[in-house]
C-alpha cells in the first residue's frame, strides 16, 4: 500500500512527528509540510530514525506539491477542506488521517471513544480498566499522544484505548474499533464542520467500519444518539443517567446497573467512586460498558 509511494505528511505538531516517526521506523522516507517557515526542522530530525531521509516543504502551500507526491497524511488540525487537503483529493490522491496511517500498521483490538465532552476522563478510565486485565495497553489519540506513536508496538493481543475527535475521524477509511462509543453531541467545532448536519456525520463515522460481533456504547438520554443506534451495525449499548433500560447500563437511584440479555449485574453504588456528578457517572457507565464488552471481568472493572 505505502511501498513506492512519495509520501507527503502536513503538519509538524506531534500527529505529523509521530506520523513521520512512524513511516521512519517501517522502513518509509517522507517529507513533511508545514505552513511554519521558521520551523525547527534540526529538532524534528532528531527524533527520526537514523536510517530514515526526512525533507521539509515549509511556507506558504503551492498545489504543485500534491504533483510531486503520491499520498498525504492529514494532521487533525488541517481541515479536509483546506487548500492542502483538497489539491489531492482534486487528483484522485490517497488522504488519510494520521489515526488511519496509525491503524494500517498497529495489531490488537480497538476501543474507541467519541463525543463533544468527556472523552479524555473516559478514555483514561477505560485504559485504567483495560490495565487491570490486559498485559499490553495504549492510551493513545487526542488525549495527547498520537496512535502513531504506538502503532508499531501493538502486538495482537494488545487492547488500545483511543480518544478520537471529530478532526481525527474526518478522514479514516479502515479504522476499525471492536468496540466504540458516542458520549454525547453538542454544538461544537462548528467553524470546521459547518453545520451540526455535518458535525453529527463526522462523529458518526466511528462505527462505519463496525461489524455485526462490535459493540457501539451510545448515550440513551441523546435523542440523535438515541435513534441513530436503532439503525447500525454494531450491537448498541445504551447509557442513561435517566431512566431503567431494559438491556444496557443505567443509574438507579445511586446504584449502577448492567443489564445484558442474560443478566442484571450491579456494578457499583456511585457513593464508592471517585469521579462526581452526573457527567462522570455518564463516563463511568460508558467505559465500564466498553470494557465489558471488549471482555473485561465486572470484578476487574469494579476494582
Ligand atoms: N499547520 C499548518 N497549516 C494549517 C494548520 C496547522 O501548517 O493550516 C501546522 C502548524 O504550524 C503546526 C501543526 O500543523 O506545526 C499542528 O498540527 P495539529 O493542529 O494537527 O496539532 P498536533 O500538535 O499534531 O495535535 C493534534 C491534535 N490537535 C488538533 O486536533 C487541533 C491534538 O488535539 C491531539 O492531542 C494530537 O494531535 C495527538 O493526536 C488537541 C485538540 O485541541 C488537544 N483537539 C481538539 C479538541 O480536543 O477539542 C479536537
Amino acid at each position: 500500500m505505502l511501498e513506492g509511494k512519495n509520501i507527503l505528511i502536513a503538519g509538524a505538531g506531534v500527529s505529523g512527528v509521530g506520523a513521520a516517526k512512524l513511516l521512519g521506523r517501517a522502513g518509509f522516507d517522507a517529507a513533511i509540510y508545514d505552513g511554519n517557515e521558521q520551523l525547527d526542522t534540526e529538532a524534528v530530525v532528531s527524533q527520526m530514525p537514523e536510517n530514515m531521509h526526512l525533507t521539509f516543504e515549509l511556507g506558504e502551500y503551492k498545489d504543485s506539491l500534491a504533483d510531486q507526491y503520491d499520498m498525504l497524511i492529514l494532521s487533525p488540525g488541517i481541515s479536509v477542506n483546506s487548500s492542502i487537503a483538497r489539491s489531492f483529493y482534486d487528483r484522485g490522491k490517497i488522504v488519510w488521517g494520521e489515526i488511519e496511517l496509525a491503524s494500517h500498521f498497529a495489531k490488537g483490538k480497538i476501543a474507541a471513544i467519541t463525543g463533544t465532552n468527556g472523552k479524555t476522563t473516559t478514555t483514561a478510565l477505560v485504559g485504567s480498566i483495560l490495565k487491570s486485565w490486559y498485559d499490553s495497553v495504549f492510551v493513545v489519540g487526542n488525549i495527547g499522544i498520537p496512535f502513531t506513536s504506538v502503532a508499531l508496538d501493538t502486538r495482537p493481543d494488545s487492547v488500545i484505548a483511543a480518544e478520537i475527535s471529530s478532526f481525527q475521524l474526518e478522514t479514516i477509511e479502515k479504522f476499525a474499533p471492536e468496540v466504540s462509543a458516542i458520549l454525547n453531541i453538542t454544538e461544537d467545532h462548528l467553524n470546521r464542520h459547518h453545520t451540526m448536519e455535518e458535525y453529527i456525520r463526522v462523529k458518526e463515522l466511528i462505527v462505519k467500519n463496525q461489524t455485526r460481533e462490535n459493540y457501539c456504547i451510545l448515550n440513551y438520554e441523546d435523542e440523535v444518539l438515541r435513534e441513530f443506534g436503532k439503525h447500525i451495525v454494531p450491537k448498541t449499548v445504551y447509557f442513561s443517567s435517566a431512566r431503567k433500560l431494559e438491556e444496557g447500563i443505567y443509574l438507579d437511584g445511586d446504584q449502577i446497573i448492567l443489564k445484558t440479555e442474560k443478566e442484571e449485574i450491579s456494578v457499583v453504588r456511585t457513593g464508592e467512586l471517585k469521579l462526581l456528578g452526573t457527567h462522570n457517572f455518564e463516563n463511568v457507565m460508558a467505559a465500564v460498558a466498553m470494557a465489558y464488552y471488549a471482555g473485561v471481568p465486572m470484578e476487574s472493572i469494579r476494582r
